[in-house]
């Protein structure tokens, strides 16, 4: 987008949020460059930290803008060996007219040029970044304390026997470490919808476990930046940006990129919709698996704006990646037990089959049945004579004009997310097959499957029938859960969860079964009539 362009609704997939050009005013950001430690952009609100002007301090060295001491302790830090970030935060006490101000510096390096860029054999240029905020919370930041305070939390995720329990952990230890009124646990599916999986919240708030929202609430280029940067904290939705000055640094030209900036100003957007939830202050650390987003640990509060140190939030980082780690993991053994659990009912479903006193429907009807093979809001069968279903049932006669309909498309397995759509003339019902995975077999037997469509079977965080939606929400509000989910219902509007592979292969598989049962007990008709 050129700059200057106003961001709205349709084209904020192109904010390009990682160079906003201004800091949220908690601390203050100055730029210096390497060794010489001459500031070259600086935030504006400088003074209200440490006194000095942005003016004067642009052009000067760091110990003429800090002081000496704590120009120093930058300097060895900055030149100490292997990742700067991992020194964070440095305990700095500044003299601010006489008095003693203690501040957080954050530092961190930012590429301006890659080495040997344009021609070959200049050196990679870099700026050193150093973020000020005023210390909060326990003094000395130490080891030891960090380390307690998440000992005891990696323990117990380590000890976890399931994912659920790994969330919930998660959650009750970032409050408690962080101190937020809501923290969430965020898991996206495959198109990036989220889902709050986990809840840990003070007393008196409405709950948002188990509610959905659409991916558009997190678009994508804040997905990117969160894969790289697994923290972020807007600690006052109602800030006023504080511009860096110049806004074009002056050996690139161009505005800074705040990718790892602790301050980063974040998108209006954003605070905008936080705001229409009730939220006065917002933090979010990213979940990887194979360093790919995979969720978010969400954290609110409403009560006021909140600020936890520097420290608490690397630890709460920390208990981000640990659990991460444990996702893949844990993840990957449930993938294991599913697929083994699919393919014992599978197994056990074919076996029975071969018992021929048995009429197939109430074999295939039975316990376990075809929906916990392949999970839908009902199943219908029709086989040697005998219709039956399972869950929830479809209206007389649909079940046969839908696979009467699949039978004539010629395959061996039909499935669509969209049957409404696809064949209106069928007249099934949106709101329990609006989907459809069907088997049609010989001679107008079938096997068929039906789900629902999403918009009404999942708990839509923004659906204005839900009764957790944040009070605060009105009609004259623009950008909100509620606003994103009407916009959104209508990309997903008349389409149910979509059949998986792995759910039409094992369809597959069983269909090859069932014919060899069905041919088997037609042989045995015909011998017993001999
Ligand atoms: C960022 N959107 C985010 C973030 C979250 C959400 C967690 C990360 C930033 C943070 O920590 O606050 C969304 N927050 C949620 C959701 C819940 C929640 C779903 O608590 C549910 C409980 N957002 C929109 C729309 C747009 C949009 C319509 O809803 C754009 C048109 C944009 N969201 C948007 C942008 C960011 C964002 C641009 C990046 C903010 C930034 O890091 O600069």
């Amino acid at each position: 987008l050129p700059p200057g362009t106003p961001i709205d609704l349709s084209n904020c997939e192109r904010e390009p949020i990682h160079v906003p050009g201004s800091i949220q005013p908690r601390g203050v950001l100055l730029t210096v460059d390497e060794p010489g430690q001459v500031v070259q952009q600086a935030s504006r609100n400088l003074a209200d930290l440490i006194g000095v002007p942005w003016e004067s301090a642009l052009g000067r060295s760091l110990a003429e803008v800090l002081g000496v001491p704590a120009a120093d302790a930058v300097a060895r830090s900055a030149s100490a060996f292997g990742d700067l970030r991992e020194r964070n935060p440095i305990e700095l006490t500044l003299d601010v007219g006489g008095q003693p101000v203690p501040v957080d510096a954050i530092l961190h390096r930012v590429a301006l040029r890659a080495a040997g860029d344009a021609t070959p054999d200049l050196p990679a240029v870099t700026t050193l970044v150093v973020e000020l905020e005023p210390a909060r919370g326990p003094r000395p930041f130490s080891f030891p304390n960090t380390y307690q305070a998440v000992r005891g939390t990696v323990g117990e995720l380590n000890r976890a026997s399931s994912l659920q329990e790994l969330y919930d952990i998660t959650a009750r230890a970032v409050q408690s470490l962080t101190g937020f009124d809501r923290v969430m646990v965020y898991r996206y599916d495959a198109d990036y919808n989220g889902e709050v999986v986990a809840e840990a919240k003070v007393d008196g708030l409405n709950s948002f476990l188990g509610l959905h929202y659409p991916a558009s609430d997190i678009p994508a280029q804040a997905r990117a930046l969160y894969e790289k940067n697994w923290i972020r904290l807007i600690s006052d939705v109602d800030y006023a940006p504080a511009p860096i000055e110049p806004t074009a640094h002056p050996a690139t030209g161009e505005p800074l990129d705040l990718t790892y900036s602790t301050l980063r100003s974040v998108s209006p957007i954003h605070c905008e919709y936080l705001g229409n939830m009730g939220v006065r202050a917002s933090m979010s650390i990213s979940l990887l698996r194979d360093d790919r987003l995979w969720g978010l640990i969400a954290c609110h509060h409403y009560a006021g704006t909140h600020a936890p140190p520097f420290a608490t939030r690397a630890a709460a980082e920390f208990l981000g990646s640990t659990l991460s780690l444990r996702l893949v993991d844990r993840a990957s053994e449930e993938e294991v037990h599913r697929a083994l659990r699919v393919r014992s009912t599978l197994a056990w479903l074919t076996a029975a089959t071969l018992d021929e006193d048995r009429p197939l429907t109430d074999t295939l009807l039975g316990s376990p049945s075809l929906l916990d093979l392949i999970p839908g809001e009902g199943v219908s069968v029709c086989l040697q004579g005998a219709a039956g279903s399972r869950g929830a049932p479809l209206p007389e006669g649909i079940a046969a004009a839908v696979a009467a309909w699949a039978a004539g498309l010629g395959d061996d397995v039909v499935a669509t997310d969209a049957l409404p759509a696809l064949a209106p003339q069928l007249g099934a019902p949106v709101d329990v097959a609006c989907g459809v995975l069907v088997l049609p077999l010989l001679e107008g037997q079938y096997l068929l499957w039906h789900r629902g469509e999403t918009v009404q079977q999942i708990d839509w965080g923004g659906d204005p029938d839900n009764k957790a939606i944040a009070e605060r929400e009105g009609d004259e509000i623009r950008l909100s859960p509620r606003k994103s989910f009407e916009r959104w219902r209508e990309t997903v509007r008349g389409r149910s969860e979509a059949w998986t592979p792995q759910e039409i292969a094992e369809a597959t598989e069983l269909r090859t079964h069932l014919l060899e049962a069905l041919y088997a007990r037609q042989r045995s008709i015909v011998r017993a009539a001999e």
